[in-house]
């Protein structure tokens, strides 16, 4: 400890306190007095046990949970249930500067529908990307409900990198749902629409109307939708609700529920009776099964026409080359779940007590031998139901979706109007266990539960009604997420957790080590394009450019300055701002927040990122860094000044609110003489160990060598003006040369400490 004597570092010897200071009087305390203070029962603790996550530690899985009308997605740990992050994907979101910079703003523009943009989404169902059925940690996908769109999130940086819209569809709900290798990314429609963007009278619902699905295609090279590869089928007016693609057997095939095949039109106005009434009255609906594979080479064959970007293809085609079928389901129907092993198709009727469980096998048998039942109205063939189910199980009331165990055969069902999780075997058909949740259960989530081999262990119930669960807030609840262990025979009901962001529909949960996120981005990246940004700008190459009526800013932002600190333009110039955060280390973002222009940045370590805005009126403009960066974050700033039209500077000069003397600057001298000691002192220790073995440390050591680098120039400078006598530009650069000298030891100490903690041995 011999580096902390020195007192010219009050700075660093408060960052080194605080760690063993505090931790005596919790040993006093006896469990049992906790739990008789706290009301907790022994099964409390046990639940406790399963979940508590000590200081520091991590989960075993990552869920993603979709965020509902905020149009984001919600990222959390199991078993702990923290909340890591949201991501923005379709909806402007200030920390990350989504929305706000020119990158990402350029995503949010994919999204636009007819020219207008769409600031909101209603995500419902993530998906990851796959391979070999396995859940990969590359990509994950969401859908918006309300304005039919998918975007792509990288999972390298947990960034949304593409929105694609439907160019068919005005409402969708079946997706994202991936094929085995991500081939494609599913996605259906909910309420039928005209394909066109023109107005169709209600009158010509079943001639004009129609649904839809459409197979994504993605391109795992580039990690991007690609929209010219991608085709939809036609499909009747029916609402199609979710979909799943198959596995394993069922590779190459889809499976799309729907509801409404009554293909009933409200409108209490016009006298009758409403959507709800019309569309429950027959006993079965339609679970339209598709063939991708056969379809693919079509397309491939030339033999499907393009439309609108992509290829359509026509009901009439799609039957004539029997790529699409229906089977009977029970009425009213949501969710239908493939099951692992790719034999069954599970569907649970909402109006009805039966999960039906389909059999692939029987599926192609009735197929190939045309036992049908008969065409729809648009000549679809429907295949006999009965030939095609294994099993029907009356599990409960309004029962909706199922997810999958890792043992063979168990199932997890959501019963909504009994507000229970049913575990059950489907081969079999025989119930299990019950559980009660509280309260009205949608969807619901085991580990890697869509993946080809489930890893059961935990099951989360996403609840629609929180009601008395939580502290209350206000007539708008959040949403209620509970946590079950279901690694024995009996499923335990774990912990609550409250979601205040929307109405998560669905969640993936992937095994936390299968995600490698980046700490930084290389040198002046476009994380949105995820290439070289063409502002990139490196320290000392600063500079601003006027370029036709556009004030190009290339500057840089690192601990604890932003340069430029002064940008002056003329009102009515564009001013375009770049800016490259030069730090390495990990966790040192800076943000950039400007004054009444809508400017508002999130720099992680390595990314440029822009802001273009127009300066209209003539003005001043604070700015300055958002995140609290370094002990001098506060005098992160600067100042844009929006100069009125042919203004000349003043001769007087800059104020300056202090005089410094010869004795200002030798006091500052002997700090900074000091003060390198103690760094040499660092340095000494990371250099005479294996510091190389670890990245992050030599990460740190990166940064501090810039910051030692900036140290010596300013060193230099203040030792020229002292040699010209000018005590006030000496004492103020000599006083910059510490800056630097702390930020150097900052992170140098971080380094050390690191080390330290790893363990990193001494070489000779
Ligand atoms: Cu709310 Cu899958 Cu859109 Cu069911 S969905 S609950
Ligand atoms: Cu950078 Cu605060």
């Amino acid at each position: 400890m011999k580096f902390y004597k020195k007192r010219t570092l009050p700075l660093l010897i408060g960052l080194t306190l605080g760690l063993g200071a505090a931790s005596s009087a919790y040993s006093q305390e006896s469990l049992q007095d906790v739990m008789k203070a706290r009301g907790l029962t022994q099964k409390d603790l046990l639940a406790a046990a399963k979940t508590y996550t000590p200081t520091g530690g991590r989960d075993e899985y990552i869920a993603f949970s979709s965020g509902g009308q905020s149009g984001q997605v919600i990222v959390y740990g199991i078993p702990s249930m923290r909340i890591l992050k949201y991501l923005a994907v379709f909806t402007p979101e200030p920390w990350q500067g989504y929305g706000f910079d020119d990158e990402s703003k350029a995503v949010l523009a994919q999204g636009r529908i007819q020219g207008k943009d769409i600031l909101y989404g209603d995500t419902h169902h993530p998906a990851f990307s796959e391979t070999n059925g396995e859940y990969d940690g590359r990509y994950l996908f969401i859908n918006d409900k309300a304005n039919p769109r998918v975007a792509v999130i990288d999972l390298h940086d947990f960034e949304t990198k593409q929105i694609v819209v439907n160019p068919f569809f005005k409402s969708e709900h079946g997706g994202a749902f991936v094929t085995g290798n991500t081939e494609y990314v599913m996605e259906a429609t909910q309420y039928a629409a005209p394909f066109s963007e023109e107005f169709v009278p209600l009158e010509e619902f079943n001639e004009k109307y129609r649904g839809g699905l459409t197979y994504w295609k993605f391109d795992n090279q580039k990690g991007r939708i690609d929209m010219a590869n991608s085709f939809t089928f036609e499909l009747p007016p029916y609402s199609q609700d979710l979909s799943d693609a198959g596995k394993g057997p069922s590779e190459g095939w889809g499976f799309t529920n729907s509801f409404c095949t009554e293909r009933y039109v409200g409108g209490i106005e016009r006298g009758r009776p409403p959507f709800e009434a019309g569309c429950s009255q027959k006993d079965t609906d339609f679970l339209h099964v598709t063939n991708w594979k056969k379809a693919e080479e079509l397309v491939k064959a030339g033999k499907v026409k393009q439309e609108k970007g992509m290829y359509l293809i026509p009901l009439e085609q799609a039957v004539a080359e029997s790529l699409v079928y229906l089977i009977p389901e029970p009425k009213s129907p949501h969710g239908v779940d493939v099951s692992p092993d790719g034999t069954k198709i599970i569907v649970s009727g909402k109006l009805d007590t039966h999960t039906s469980v389909y059999s692939f096998e029987k599926i192609q048998k009735a197929i190939a031998e045309k036992n049908f039942e008969g065409t729809d109205p648009y000549g679809i063939p429907i295949i006999n139901m009965k030939a095609a189910l294994h099993k029907q199980v009356q599990l409960g009331l309004g029962p909706l979706h199922t997810q999958y165990d890792s043992k063979a055969c168990v199932a997890y069902t959501s019963l909504y109007v009994d507000s229970m999780v049913a575990k059950w075997d489907y081969c079999e058909g025989k119930i299990l266990d019950k559980l009660s949740i509280h309260y009205n259960i949608g969807h619901l989530v085991s580990m890697e539960g869509d993946s080809v081999s489930p890893d059961g262990k935990y099951l989360v119930s996403l609840n629609k009604l929180a009601i008395d669960r939580f502290n209350p807030v206000g007539p708008l609840h959040p949403q209620n997420h509970q946590l079950i262990d279901i690694s024995g025979d009996q499923m335990q009901l774990l912990y609550d957790m409250p979601l205040p962001l929307g109405e998560p529909h669905y969640v993936v949960a992937i095994k936390a080590d299968k995600l490698k996120p980046v700490v930084r981005y290389q040198s002046g990246w476009d994380s949105r394009s995820d290439s070289r940004s063409p502002y990139r700008t490196r320290a000392g190459r600063e500079k601003i450019e006027k370029e036709g009526d556009t004030v190009h800013v290339y500057g840089t932002l690192i601990r604890s300055h932003i340069t430029p600190e002064i940008i002056e333009v003329e009102e009515g110039d564009t001013v375009s701002l770049h800016f490259t955060n030069l730090e390495r280390a990990e966790d040192e973002t800076h943000g950039f927040a400007l004054y009444g222009q809508n400017v508002n940045l999130s720099v992680e370590p390595g990314k440029t990122v822009s802001a273009t805005f127009k300066a209209e009126k003539a003005g001043v403009y604070p700015y300055y860094c958002t995140e609290f960066c370094s002990a001098l974050h506060l005098e992160m700033q600067g100042y844009l000044l929006v100069k009125p039209k042919g203004y000349q500077v003043a001769a007087s000069g800059m104020q300056e609110g202090q005089a410094y003397t010869k004795a200002d600057y030798e006091k500052q001298v002997k700090t900074n003489v000091d003060t390198q000691a103690v760094i040499d002192s660092v340095v000494a220790y990371i250099t005479s160990h294996n510091y190389k073995d670890f990245s992050e440390v030599v990460a740190l050591v990166e940064d501090a060598t810039d910051q030692l680098g900036f140290a010596s120039e300013a060193k230099k400078k203040a030792e020229e003006f002292a040699a010209k006598e000018d005590y006030q530009n000496a004492t103020l650069w000599a006083g910059q040369h510490w800056q630097y000298q702390v930020k150097t030891a900052d992170l140098g100490l971080r380094a050390k400490t690191f080390l330290e903690e790893h363990g990193a041995t001494k070489i000779k």
